[in-house]
């Protein structure tokens, strides 16, 4: 027998909804896990690499103490990356994008499906998988699936790192700026599949209420955010979101 949906939606929900006009949306990984990523903090292949847990491997320590180790865990993931495909929380999200005036979708994902949905202008807080970038002058080099990707730079010749925020490093120049004030904006904010305790990320839906935003979380389990959510959607991104494509 097929599984009956019981999530509720509630009529306040509803109603920003179809009325909206600015909607933010902060994602995390779990809005990928229903196309086959592994979270971070849910077990799975992402948790630990050849026994170091991947606060280890990446980390700016790691990045200056063995770049080839470093490089290794990201081409073993950009492997299994590849065939993945948007699944329909992806899809509904973009589809949100032609919808709104103004949606601005942020993502601590660096994987490249939002994008690969059809989502435009992400604010991509931690990066991209599919970048490299270099150690001095900072150039960027996208990284083609299939390709061999190069390990020094045109430009300036020193060695590429991929373009990723490791703990302990900063977020791109600009980028939370920018996040922060567009946060300032929005009169809908959803929070989808992140366990929201990776700062600075985790603090923009804090933002967004503090200026006036209907915070919505759409999460299988509760998280540190719950408690000022206006609601809380508990389930998978993949099946939550689609039903709001009818309001
Ligand atoms: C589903 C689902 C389905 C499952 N549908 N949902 C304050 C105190 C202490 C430390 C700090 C602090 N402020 C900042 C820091 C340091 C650190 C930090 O926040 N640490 C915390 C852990 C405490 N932050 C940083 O280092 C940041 N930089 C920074 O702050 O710079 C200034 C600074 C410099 C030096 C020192 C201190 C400050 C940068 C953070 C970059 C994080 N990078 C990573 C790794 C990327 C590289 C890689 O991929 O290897 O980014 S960490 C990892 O976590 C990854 C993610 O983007 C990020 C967030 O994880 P996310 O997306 O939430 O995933 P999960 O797995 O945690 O959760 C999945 C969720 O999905 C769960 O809730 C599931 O229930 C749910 N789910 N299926 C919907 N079908």
């Amino acid at each position: 027998m097929p599984e009956v949906l019981t999530h509720v939606i509630s009529a306040e929900l509803r109603e920003r909804f179809a009325s909206a006009k600015n909607v933010l949306v902060l994602t995390g990984a779990g809005v990928s896990a229903e196309s086959g990523v592994p979270t971070f903090r849910g077990g799975g292949k992402t948790a630990v690499w050849k026994g170091m847990p991947f606060d280890v491997v990446s980390s700016a320590t790691m990045v200056k103490r063995d770049l080839p180790a470093v490089w290794e865990w990201f081409d073993y993931r950009r492997k299994l990356l590849q065939p993945l495909q948007p699944n329909p929380a992806h899809l509904e999200i973009a589809r949100w994008q032609e919808r709104f005036e103004q949606c601005t979708v942020f993502t601590q994902n660096i994987d490249g499906l939002h994008q690969k949905a059809g989502s435009r202008d992400m604010i991509e807080l931690h990066g991209s998988i599919w970048r490299a970038r270099c150690l001095t002058c900072h150039a960027q080099f996208e990284i083609l699936p299939d390709e061999v990707r190069d390990d020094t730079c045109v430009d300036c010749g020193d060695r590429l790192r991929p373009d990723v925020v490791l703990f302990g490093e900063m977020l791109p120049p600009g980028a939370f700026e920018l996040a922060a004030d567009r946060a300032t904006e929005g009169e809908l904010c959803f929070v989808v599949g992140t366990s929201a305790i990776v700062y600075p990320a985790a603090g923009l839906p804090e933002i967004a209420r503090a200026a006036g935003a209907y915070v919505c979380e759409v999460n299988p389990e509760r998280t540190p955010l719950s408690g000022i959510c206006d609601e809380v959607l508990t389930g998978k991104a993949g099946e939550i979101l689609p039903l709001l494509a009818g309001v």
